[in-house]
């Protein structure tokens, strides 16, 4: 298998987390999905990461259909998501807020990555910022402990993780640990752990500058 995008995604990075935690060996493709856009639509039509390319040559696209394929390698003893009930429900609707708040996490990113200053939309970011808030705030309010939704790790603790992660490098001011000293401690739970260490952001896994 191999999986395409870099680290500085949340996205990536939770789909790099998840192989990890199950021991599946893979190999990285690093295409820029900004500076290498062309390249990056040969493999997924929308140039988004990531995708996963599997042995077979079929490519899958988005964290979520991604991660369900691996959950499905994995079975269901040893799958990071519950295969039903409420226990289910809980870690999927987790993942969902997290996975919403880490979009606008990357909404206010991009809009000032892609906008000089003095043209920012700033009832966007104004909103995309309380939007983030508000996700985050939600979060803190139900995070549990040791992990997330249960005594062991989930996707929804792989999800947040890398939610945390990535507001911290684009958007920190957004996270003052003070005020989040739940999903704080959460973050460095994981962030400890092999299956984060070996998905760190390197040097030069980040958005290209801006000309
Ligand atoms: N729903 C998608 C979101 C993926 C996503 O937002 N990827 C970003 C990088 S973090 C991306 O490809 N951005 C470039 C673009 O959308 O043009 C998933 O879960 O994989």
């Amino acid at each position: 298998m191999i999986l395409v995008g870099q680290y500085d995604s949340p996205f990536v990075r939770r789909v790099a987390v998840t192989l990890h935690h199950y021991h599946m060996p893979f190999e990285r493709n690093t295409l820029s999905v900004f500076s290498q856009a062309k390249k990056m639509q040969k493999i997924n039509p929308l140039i988004r990461i990531p995708s996963l390319e599997l042995a077979s040559g079929e490519i899958l696209i988005d964290s979520w259909a991604i991660i369900d394929y691996l959950d499905e390698l994995a079975g269901p003893a040893r799958a990071l998501t519950p295969s039903h009930g409420p226990e289910r429900r809980k870690v999927l609707q987790a993942v969902a807020l997290a996975a919403g708040t880490t979009e606008k996490a990357g909404a206010v990113s991009y809009e000032r990555y892609f906008h000089p200053s003095k043209m920012l939309s700033r009832e966007w970011e104004e909103r995309c910022l309380d939007q983030l808030q508000a996700g985050l705030q939600q979060l803190e309010k139900d995070c549990g402990t040791p992990w997330y939704a249960d005594l062991h790790m989930s996707q929804a603790d792989v999800t947040i993780g890398c939610l945390i992660g990535y507001v911290k490098l684009r958007v920190p001011e957004a996270f003052p640990a003070s005020k989040f000293p739940k999903l704080h401690a959460l973050s460095l739970h994981c962030e400890m752990r092999e299956e984060f260490v070996k998905s760190r952001i390197s040097a030069d896994e980040v958005m290209p500058a801006r000309k």
